[in-house]
This record gives C-alpha cells, sequence and structure tokens, in this order.
C-alpha cells in the first residue's frame, strides 16, 4: 500500500517528454561506453527515449518515523526518502535540484555511469549555496537499482533525510507479480527524541542510530500474497550499519546486486548489504498463508568496538493465496559474465589502496595509502585496472568506487568469479579484495571511499583523474 502511495507522489513530480539530444558537461559517446567493458551492454529497446524532468528541493520537512513520532528533518520534495525516480535504459533525466537548506549541499547519483561534472562531488561542481539551484542532466545507461544522495556535509545530509531510490529498467526484465523498493535507514534520537548531533565517537566506528526504517517508516508491515513471487529491490542508505538481511531464516534468490540482474540466481537465507550496496532478490512464493516472516538483520561483527545484535526491521505477512504471473523461474534470462581478467592468467595488481588508521588529538584519522583525502594517480581510459584493496585496520571498510563498475576477482588472494557487476564492496578487517575495471573514456576527477559516512569525512577517501 505505502509503495504504491510513494509512487503516485513520485509520479506528481515527474514530467515526461521527448528527449531532446543532451548537450554540454553531460554528453557522452554511449556507444564507447557499452564497448568499453566496464559495465553491462543493455539490448536495444527500439522505444524513443524520453527526457524525466523532476524537481528535488531539499528543505526542511517533518519526518513521520512511525504513527505518532515525528522528528525534525531534512527532506526532498518534503519526503523522507526522496521521491522514488524510476527511468528506463536510453532516458534523459534531468533533475532541478533546488536548495532551501541553510547549508550547501549537491547530489550524487549512486552507481551511474554519467559524466564526471554530473557527479554531485564537490571536486566537479561548486555546492550548490542556500537559495540556489542546480540541473542534474544525464543519460540513463544501465538497468538496475540505484539511489541519490547529498554528497556535501554527508554525515550530517545523509542522517536528516537527504536520499532516494532511483530505479532503471531495462528491456527484457523478467516479469513478477509486485516490484517493490526498500531503502534502509537507521535514525539516531537524542534524549529530545529528535534526530542527535554527530558524537565525536562517531568518527571510529560511525553512526548508528536505534530506530530502524524501511522507506523512512519504522514500523513497516508487508503483505506477500501465498503464491506469490515478488522483486525486492533493496538499498542500505544507513551512515553505517551493516544489515545482514533475513527473512526469517527462510530461504529467498539474490537476484540483482549494484550493477543491475546477476547472470545467476543464487539461493541463501541471509545476505549482507554494506552501507551504499544494493541488491535485488526474489521473495517467495511462500505457502503458508497467515504466517508472519520477520524482516530482520542477523548479528554481524564489523568491528571489536561493537556487539553484534539481531534487529528487527518490518514484518511481512503471507496473505491468502492469488494466481502468479510470475515469469521468473530462476534464470535472470542474463548471459554470463565475461571476467575482465582471464582465469587462467596470474592476477597481477596494478594499484594497491591501503585503508589506514592514526590517531590524532581529535580520535581517528582514517587513511588512503598513509594519509587523509589521498591524491592518487591518474588512470588511462581503456587501461585494465586490477585493484588491490587491503584493509590494514582491524575494521571492515565499505569500499565505494564512483562512476564505473568492477568486478570482484579475488577475496584474501582467493580468486573467484564475477556474477555482477559492483560499485561497493565490503573489506573485511586486516582482509583484502581485488576489483578489476576498465575505465572508458570520461575523462575528469572521480574518486573513491569508505561509504561509512564519518570515514569519508575523517579522510578515508582517494580522488584519481581519467586521462585520454
Ligand atoms: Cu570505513
Amino acid at each position: 500500500m505505502r509503495e504504491r502511495a510513494l509512487r503516485r507522489v513520485c509520479m506528481m513530480h515527474m514530467h515526461h517528454a521527448k528527449a531532446p539530444s543532451p548537450s554540454g558537461a553531460s554528453v557522452i559517446d554511449l556507444a564507447a561506453l557499452y564497448a568499453a567493458g566496464s559495465g553491462p551492454t543493455p539490448r536495444a529497446s527500439g522505444r524513443a527515449p524520453e527526457q524525466i524532468e523532476i524537481t528535488l528541493e531539499a528543505g526542511d520537512t517533518e519526518w513521520e518515523l512511525r504513527a505518532g513520532t515525528r522528528v525534525s528533518a531534512w527532506g526532498y520534495q518534503g519526503q523522507v526518502p526522496g521521491p522514488l525516480i524510476v527511468g528506463r535504459v536510453g532516458d534523459t533525466l534531468v533533475v532541478r535540484l533546488i536548495n532551501r537548506l541553510p547549508e550547501p549541499t549537491t547530489i550524487h547519483w549512486h552507481g551511474l555511469r554519467l559524466a564526471p561534472a554530473m557527479d554531485g562531488t564537490d571536486s566537479v561542481q561548486v555546492p550548490v549555496q542556500p537559495g540556489e539551484t542546480f540541473e542534474y542532466r544525464f543519460v540513463l545507461t544501465d538497468a538496475g537499482t540505484y539511489w541519490y544522495h547529498s554528497h556535501t556535509n554527508e554525515t550530517v545530509q545523509l542522517e536528516r533525510g537527504l536520499y532516494g531510490a532511483l530505479v532503471v529498467l531495462g528491456v527484457d526484465e523478467p516479469t513478477f507479480d509486485v516490484d517493490r523498493i526498500l531503502v534502509l535507514d537507521d535514525v539516531k534520537l537524542n534524549r529530545k527524541r529528535q534526530i542527535a548531533g554527530t558524537a565525536l565517537f562517531d568518527r571510529h566506528s560511525g553512526r548508528e542510530g536505534d530506530v530502524l526504517v524501511i522507506n523512512g517508516r519504522a514500523d513497516s508491515d508487508f503483505e506477500i500474497a501465498a503464491g506469490h513471487v515478488e522483486r525486492w529491490r533493496i538499498v542500505n542508505a544507513c551512515n553505517a550499519r551493516y544489515v545482514r538481511l533475513s527473512l526469517g531464516g527462510r530461504p529467498f534468490r539474490i537476484i540483482g546486486a549494484d550493477g543491475g540482474l546477476r547472470d545467476s540466481a543464487t539461493t541463501v537465507t541471509d545476505t549482507l548489504l554494506v552501507p551504499g550496496d544494493r541488491v535485488e532478490l526474489a521473495v517467495g512464493p511462500f505457502d503458508d498463508e497467515g504466517a508472519t516472516i520477520a524482516i530482520e538483520s542477523l548479528p554481524y561483527r564489523r568491528t571489536a568496538m561493537r556487539r553484534p545484535r539481531r534487529t528487527r526491521w518490518g514484518t511481512l505477512r503471507v496473505g491468502p493465496r492469488q494466481p502468479s504471473r510470475a515469469t521468473f523461474a530462476g534464470s535472470t534470462g542474463v548471459s554470463p559474465m565475461v571476467p575482465l581478467v582471464d582465469e587462467s592468467k596470474p592476477l597481477v595488481a596494478t594499484r594497491t589502496i591501503r585503508l589506514g588508521a592514526r590517531m590524532t588529538f581529535h580520535g581517528h584519522d582514517w587513511l588512503v595509502n598513509g594519509e587523509t583525502h589521498h591524491h592518487d594517480a591518474p588512470i588511462k581510459a581503456g587501461e585494465l585496472q586490477i585493484w588491490n584493496v587491503v584493509n590494514d585496520t582491524g575494521m571492515d571498510h565499505p569500499f565505494h568506487l564512483h562512476g564505473f563498475f568492477f568486478q570482484i576477482v579475488a577475496i584474501d588472494g582467493v580468486r573467484v568469479t564475477p556474477h555482477a557487476w559492483e560499485d561497493t564492496v565490503n573489506v573485511v578487517g586486516k582482509g583484502s579484495v581485488t576489483l578489476a575495471f576498465v575505465p572508458d573514456a570520461r575523462p575528469g576527477q572521480w574518486m573513491y571511499h569508505c561509504h561509512i559516512l564519518e570515514h569519508h569525512a575523517a579522510g578515508m577517501m582517494g580522488h584519481f583523474e581519467v586521462v585520454l
């Protein structure tokens, strides 16, 4: 019910028009992008692309966490999460950001392959000042589940509600009975039951709140008809919380990751979403009408400083049986992924990125290659990148690469076969992840960082340039 409401509100702000050809800073060569091997290659749809026009006004709002609990927050269009944006591959998204906040802001389009000028970081744009507007304009190149969020004073602006989901539909999507989006967040309240300010110790372990919300609400209650198979697109929008998602221990199928559908579905009983991560699930069919299933996270120890706990996010009820029209029968229909690195050849890293920490007078600095806000060497478009991300700390860090998808090719030095495109990956404490990607020709300034927002702010990030 709430899902439908979310969509309706969002559609009111969306405008569809024939797409004129994109101009200026937003131009990318789609054919070259798809040929470069840095992500999925969509099938042509034959459909005329549209232009989707949307306004995101960032400003004060009242956020109703649950019936009777309202906090002052910041939202886009007065809502948390912001409007769900839905487009199709090839469409041009035009977003008019209006800043009604008391401080500067920007929007980062997490996971999208866009021109660097549209990436929404302070490396590529002057933050939008209070009272000003900025137009983001880019082509939606890849089907999948993405999200948008502030990339300025993130630790505060995301916590206060400046985030939303973006779904890009491709051709030949498998059909499900219901397509849901679930955006997970945790909110930390103070004694006055308002959103708490940043505490000094948040800088160490990252900020975790105790009000767990799905699509902005702490009392989520979903119903799935017996016999139905639903597609759940899940976004972890928490500042720091790791979510080891479980549906009351019942098996479900993972069908998608950061960069759209996997090449094969895999059946599990839980899956880890680190901050910034997306996962797509096939949920159901269930036969036990009337059953109540907990949407919960299982204990996961990401740092020795926090005791892992099992926590409840919401409830899923199995409703009366309905006929299913789902075409999904276990296969995603995606052809096997072509590994960027031949699995029979030795893996030689082109770059090592060391995640580290040091004590300072204000607590911890979080480092990349020994420095805060590291300036890394440029990379050349078209040249295969094999990055070994080594975690020298005792704490897990979610590593996020802007603007490019990668394949995970080794974990702790052991080769793995990639089944999906990713833009965010967990690097376990004292562990390593080797990833591969080919930067296509989108020259400019890019970045990577830990997606624990407090770690990013405290320095665990790197700038790099893609050159032709
Ligand atoms: Cu971190």
